[in-house]
């Protein structure tokens, strides 16, 4: 076994005092947090297509990427040398899970046949690897949007033959995700959208996308695939409109067409600030519709209108994140995937080191921090007094379901004027940063 990060040994939790560039500071695996080690709860995943295959290309330039397997020239000595490099690095890291999509672990060959007996042999090494690490796969998914034969959608395209090939796919990445013990298979629509409707028959699109997923839901349950179905909102790129746009529209897809019972959601940071809400906004609707599946963990630039995939480092962002994950009583099957990408100009193999053990604190200060103010109830005190009136009198009733416009116009003639009270925004604020900088 040859090792590909040479020089660079396990990376160990030393404190926020120390100096050491590849050391956690503040994620102390063992360190246990409202009942839970810090690995239970964060459980965080390396994402396959950025740290082992993106090449830091963008729209104006080549790859920029050094890697240690650069100089491995046939595809599937390179697909067997990226399984054993992704062993290494969640080792080295200590990241129980990582990611992928099919087309991420094996080269697609001419055809399906060959592609899928490619899938089988590189899969067959990786349960091979699995038997003495206790690295595990946090989920699967299927790349149905990067070959030409998707430029009209998958499940979504106007071709059936398209569709059919799409459901080829997952039908194969869903078997591997199983043999491979994942925890969960996402859904996300690459290019499951649109760019005009002066060519597209929105009603069929939605119609097959809902048909494809009920397919995917009944060879679950033929081969025996009990692993969490997530979908993951995007609301643009590649497609202008994106179908699953953001956690409320996947909601009331799922229910409009019966699946809702199958499905949880993967939120992603990036994803959720293109639809123009906040990270915490997404996690809350998919909370409170008893949604929430797992996370991609990762965060864009607000002064770009596009998917940046950056390591999160926002405390801010990864504090509300975690308030959210705590709040509904932790993950089950889902975690933390790491969607995120060194920028094109870190170029160096220890820079996918950098971006990990960033995120990983980052995420690491954020549990802490939305542990104490959950601990000390400081939000949901302002909260349940904030909605006080409604546990009494006209309130209860409402809520109860008690009176009805009548009623509420005979108690508003004798109630008069509502007396209000301040939402306190800044106050709420000024305690957030008080935590966020206290908390140890
Ligand atoms: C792309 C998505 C994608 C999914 C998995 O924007 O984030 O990487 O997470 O297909
Ligand atoms: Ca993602
Ligand atoms: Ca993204």
């Amino acid at each position: 076994m040859s090792e590909f990060f040479k020089g660079i040994g396990k990376i160990k939790y030393e404190g926020p005092e120390s100096k050491n560039l590849l050391a956690f500071k503040y994620y102390n695996p063992d360190e246990v947090i409202a009942g839970k080690t810090m690995k239970e709860h964060l459980r965080f995943a390396v994402a396959y297509w950025h740290t082992f295959q993106a090449r830091g290309v963008d729209m104006f330039g080549a790859g920029t990427a050094q890697r240690p397997w650069d100089n491995i020239t046939d595809p599937m000595d390179l697909a067997y040398a990226k399984v054993e490099a992704n062993f290494e690095f969640c080792e080295k890291l200590g990241v129980p899970f990582f990611c992928f999509h099919d087309r991420d672990i094996a080269p697609e060959a001419d055809d399906l046949a060959e592609t899928n007996r490619r899938l089988d042999k590189v899969v067959e090494k990786i349960k091979d690897r699995m038997k003495n690490s206790d690295v595990k796969l946090l989920w699967g998914t299927t790349n149905a949007f990067s070959h030409p034969r998707f430029a009209h959608g998958a499940s979504t395209s106007c071709n059936a033959d398209v569709f059919a090939y799409a459901a080829s796919q997952v039908k194969k990445a869903m078997e591997i995700t199983k043999e491979l013990g994942g925890q969960n298979y996402v859904f996300w629509g690459g290019r499951e959208g649109y760019e005009t409707l002066l060519n597209t028959d929105m009603k069929l699109e939605l119609d097959n996308l809902a048909r494809f997923l009920r397919m995917a839901v009944d060879y679950a349950r033929e081969i025996g695939f009990d692993g969490q179905f997530l979908i993951e909102p995007k609301p643009k790129e590649p497609t202008k409109h994106q179908y699953d746009f953001d956690a409320a529209t996947v909601i009331g897809f799922l229910k409009s067409y019966g699946l809702d019972p199958y499905f949880k959601l993967n939120i992603e940071a990036n994803h959720a600030t293109l639809a123009m809400h906040t990270f915490q906004h997404d996690l809350r609707v998919a909370r409170i519709n008893n949604a929430l599946g797992s996370i991609d963990a990762n965060q864009g630039d607000l002064m770009l209108g596009w998917d940046t995939d950056q390591f999160p480092t926002n405390l801010y962002d990864t504090t509300l994140a975690m308030y959210e994950v705590l709040m509904m009583g932790g993950f089950t099957t889902g975690g933390l995937n790491f969607d995120a990408k060194v920028r094109r100009a870190s170029f160096e193999p220890e820079d996918l080191f950098y971006g990990h053990i960033v995120g990983m604190d980052s995420f690491a200060k954020g549990l802490k921090v939305a542990a104490k103010l959950i601990e000390d109830r400081v939000f949901e005190d302002f909260i349940a007094k904030r909605y006080e009136s409604y546990t009494y009198g006209i309130g209860k009733d409402i809520v109860e379901g008690k009176v009805g416009f009548k009623e509420l116009e005979a108690y508003t003639l004798k109630n008069g004027e509502p007396k209000l009270s301040s939402g306190r925004q800044e106050l709420l604020e000024a305690i957030f940063n008080q935590y966020l900088l206290e908390t140890r």
